[in-house]
């Protein structure tokens, strides 16, 4: 992203709207056409949120070894602000945030966990000034599946 290569260790599909290809590290991706669980996913966290997803990356997360390492969802076709409905199944795993200019001492430890049903929205100026990750662990832990959907223009 932003030119840099970022450690992808996850399997990944790509679900959305006919038209709404999508680069992804450096990678180009056509939708899979949404499916009837998709969208009912989609209709209830559109109804949460109040805003129109168009398109939606799933992840799966085998085990402990899967990640994906500290990155910001900045791509132009995401907009200025980018909005992004994740939603989470599965096992717990621990999601980070860290200010891309202010040391994590002055701003607070900034991390959650994403467990099984659970919704976060990241809008606004959020990945102006905040990176995310899931990191790795070391714990034996079960498989867990991520579905961000995204607006696309
Ligand atoms: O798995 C997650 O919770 C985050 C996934 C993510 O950051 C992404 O796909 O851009
Ligand atoms: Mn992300």
């Amino acid at each position: 992203m932003y030119g840099k290569e970022v450690d992808l260790p996850r399997k990944t599909a790509w679900y959305g709207d006919k038209d709404k290809s999508y680069k992804f590290s450096g990678i180009y991706l056509d939708p899979e056409p949404w499916t009837p669980a998709l969208l009912q996913i989609k209709e209830r966290i559109e109804n949460v949120a109040e805003i129109r997803f168009n398109s939606v990356l799933l992840n799966l997360y085998r085990d402990g070894a899967d990640g994906i390492s500290w990155h910001t969802d900045a791509e132009p076709e995401l907009g200025e602000n980018p909005v992004i409905g994740s939603v989470s199944f599965g096992e717990t795993r621990k999601f980070r945030f860290r200010h891309r200019y202010k040391y994590e001492k002055e701003m607070g430890k900034k991390e959650i966990y994403l467990t099984h049903g659970s919704f976060l929205l990241m809008a606004g100026e959020t990945q102006h000034f905040w990176q995310h990750q899931v990191p790795k662990t070391a714990r034996k832990v079960e498989p867990r599946i991520n579905l961000t959907f995204r607006v696309i223009y």
